[in-house]
């Protein structure tokens, strides 16, 4: 039988303020910090625990009793621990930065903001995915959330963006329709964070609105290599107010400066299994060793001139301006410096509301972004428990803010003095007045009431053939890949054709490569409610790899090393990277590392089979003879090489590594990608290689010459 433990005595009062490391608490009262060393344990109402490890119970192994508070309270905390999640958007990343102006635009709004070249405001930015839950992991083949929340001295600008540019509907009406098809089928729970079923692809079918954005979803976009590698998009058309409360139209485009860069889907499905968390990681990795994230703002600004010249509805959703046709004027840029110190309190309640908009920014009649300003602030009344969520600090304004809003569920800023309304009489005494700088809107047309989809809205095809004519020959074959995988995993043939139906007005090629991969004759092209216009042009911004970042800047090289490697060529290698601006990650077969031929022990970072290929950008087989030996049967290192190789990487290998070649069947298809490593002079020469980051040649359907052979034709069936 167990003994009961002697109680501990509990200490005095005076030596536990002594060791309580004391913080300010918003009403002026002290607190101790959670982390504070040598403070003594309290309950959440300050009362000493003397023993955090036996619940108090009548007798050693008697019942417990209900007067053990602290227990009580440690459990019902705990039982309260979670909020609900976003019901899109659940799964996200955040991180403080600032936002820098670098070109003034005073001309065209008189957003603060937008003032003083130079000027630093604070900002968080909030990446996510949409469709998977909290848990669900980074790779999903998914929209991604980027959302930007700027301290502005005129109050918050939450500018609640995508990294695609363009949505799947037009009418916010829609969207629990789109977002319940999307995800898991409410009778199984599954598919989760996967647009790859029925009910997905059945709603989609009988929304031509959405082809457009299905061709950026399909694309490598929806699986993006880093959030730091990815554009965002505001969507929306916005409008600019100057003083004169004058209005330009506005589209605002965030442009990564280490450049676009995607994975392929069979590395993205790899990935999944192998770091769930490969996009945080990325991200905690990249800003905490100082490597801070940048994205320029770009804008394009126009008047109602260009709005009613344009080919499509600038208030539609579904489209976009090509930077063709209006150029987008970089103003500023957004460094991301400072990881959060606690997930919780602001990735996961930073609330962001489209209708936080400072003067001199103002909403269009976009029929989503209007619903979208109802939505959000509904939202985190649900989500964070009441009205006081701008008491949050993260959510907090961090300019002066004064309003008679009071009380409610958890109010932390409590207002003194005992006038409360306004208009009051009580001179100086009378609180905050209200001030012609605040935001006036912009006097838009409007016409009788009614539920309607205007004409101009019609076109659903023209720029989703514009966004798949302006990718290169690879990019297009991993859309239709992405299609045809997605479509097997629809269960009912008559939706695979529906979808097959729309791309016919797409691309015949699309279509036709779509029907091959389904094993389906085509069917009758979809009803359009107007024809597809073929004449526009493609838009090479449109595409990622078109416009390479030609760099190996934030990427990362993974060295393969075995015990006897050469430890010269093991030190250009990492000094070539790091002179790329690259991050280097050594895999051994054993996580202490490996001894190299001068007896210098490397540690490792992955042992190899926590340590895929699929998680770098380029890797380098730096084996030894008896290294060799040694891995060519290990099936890990094996994996290693296929996928490398078949992901298109560029693979630096030294002699010894042919071998790992042979076992993989991959003796005979030495290309340009792979590299042989003689001495420590070829490290630089690989590097710069490395700098195109894939060896896209590689890739079946994609050379140069297939390139150049049409798709085939997909004739409908009459
Ligand atoms: Fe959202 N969206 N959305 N959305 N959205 C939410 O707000 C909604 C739309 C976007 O990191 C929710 O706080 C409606 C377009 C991002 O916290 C919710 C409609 C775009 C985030 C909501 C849209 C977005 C959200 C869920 C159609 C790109 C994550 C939790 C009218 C321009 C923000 C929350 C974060 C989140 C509603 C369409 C982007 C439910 C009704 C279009 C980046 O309020």
């Amino acid at each position: 039988m167990a003994k009961a433990k002697p109680q501990p005595r509990a200490a005095s009062r005076a030596a536990l303020s002594s060791s309580y490391a004391e913080t300010q608490g918003p009403g002026g009262e002290t607190h101790q910090t959670a982390g504070a060393t040598g403070a003594i344990l309290t309950t959440a109402q300050g009362i000493p625990v003397a023993d955090d490890q036996n619940s108090l119970r009548a007798g050693a192994r008697g019942p417990a009793l209900l007067e053990d508070f602290h227990l009580r309270e440690k459990l019902f905390h705990f039982d309260h621990e979670r909020i609900p999640e976003r019901v899109v958007h659940a799964r996200g990343y955040g991180a403080h930065g600032f936002f820098e102006l670098t070109d003034s635009l005073s001309d065209v709004t008189r957003a603060d903001v937008f003032h003083r070249e130079g000027e630093r405001t604070p900002a968080f930015v909030r990446f996510s995915t949409v469709a998977g839950s909290k848990g669900s992991a980074d790779l999903a083949r998914d929209v991604r959330g980027f959302a930007v929340k700027i301290y502005t001295k005129e109050g918050n600008w939450d500018l609640v963006g995508n990294n695609i540019p363009v949505f799947f509907i037009q009418d916010a009406i829609k969207f629990p329709d789109l977002i319940h098809s999307v995800k898991p089928e409410p009778d199984r729970g599954f598919p989760q964070a996967a647009s790859a079923h029925t009910n997905f692809w059945d709603f989609i079918s009988l929304t031509p609105e959405s082809m457009h954005m299905i061709m950026w979803v399909m694309s490598d976009r929806a699986i993006p290599r880093s959030l730091r590698f990815m554009e965002g998009f505001g969507v929306h058309t916005f409008r600019f107010l100057d003083k004169k409360d004058r209005s330009t139209f506005v589209k605002f485009h965030w442009k990564p400066k280490l450049g676009l860069q995607s994975v392929v889907w069979n590395e993205a499905v790899k990935i999944n299994g192998a770091d769930p968390d490969f996009h945080r990681r990325d991200l905690w990795d990249a800003i905490s060793t100082g490597n801070f994230p940048e994205w320029e703002l770009g804008v394009q600004v126009f008047d109602q001139k260009f709005a009613d010249r344009f080919v499509f509805d600038v208030l539609d959703p579904t489209k976009l301006i090509p930077e063709e046709e209006l150029p987008v004027r970089i103003v500023g840029r957004l460094v991301l410096n400072r990881l959060v110190d606690n997930f919780f309190a602001e990735t996961e309640q930073v609330a962001f509301c489209t209708q936080n908009v400072p003067p001199g920014i103002d909403f269009s009649n976009d029929p989503l972004l209007q619903g979208r300003n109802f939505s959000y602030l509904d939202t985190q009344i649900k989500r964070l428990g009441g009205p006081n969520f701008t008491h949050i600090p993260i959510n907090a304004p961090k300019c002066p803010f004064a309003h008679f809003q009071q009380d409610g569920h958890m109010a932390m800023r409590n207002p003194v003095g005992r006038v409360n309304y306004e208009p009051n009489s009580w001179g100086q005494d009378g609180g905050p007045r209200e001030h012609p700088v605040g935001t006036s809107s912009f006097a838009e047309d409007t016409g009788p009431k009614q539920r309607l989809r205007p004409d101009s809205f019609a076109d659903h095809y023209s720029q989703a053939r514009q966004f798949f004519i302006s990718q290169t020959a690879g990019e297009q074959k991993h859309i239709a890949d992405a299609l045809v995988f997605e479509l097997s995993k629809v269960e009912r043939p008559d939706v695979r054709a529906r979808v097959v139906s729309h791309l016919l007005n797409i691309d015949d090629g699309l279509a036709g490569a779509v029907c091959d991969g389904l094993g389906i004759e085509p069917p009758e092209p979809a009803k359009a409610a107007r024809p597809t216009n073929r004449k526009l042009q493609p838009s090479d911004a449109l595409s990622i790899l078109k416009r390479p970042p030609g760099a190996f800047t934030g990427r990362k090289l993974g060295i393969l090393l075995t015990d006897g490697a050469d430890i010269a060529l093991y030190d250009a290698l990492v000094s070539a990277t790091k002179r790329a601006g690259g991050a280097v990650e050594v895999i051994a077969p054993k996580i202490s590392g490996a001894k190299l031929i001068d007896g210098t022990i490397v540690p490792a970072q992955q042992k190899i089979d926590g340590g895929p290929s699929v998680l770098y950008d380029a890797v380098v087989l730096l084996f030894s003879p008896e290294g060799a030996d040694a891995l060519k049967t290990d099936k890990a290192a094996q994996d290693f090489l296929s996928d490398a190789f078949a992901h298109c990487k560029f693979i630096g290998y030294t002699g010894p590594a042919a071998v790992l070649f042979d076992v993989t069947g991959l003796g005979d298809k030495f290309d340009d990608g792979c590299i042989e490593l003689k001495s420590k002079r070829d490290a630089g020469a690989f590097l710069n290689t490395c700098r195109a980051l894939r060896f896209w040649d590689r890739e079946p359907g994609t050379k140069a010459k297939d390139a150049a052979a049409p798709p085939k034709k997909a004739k409908p069936k009459k």
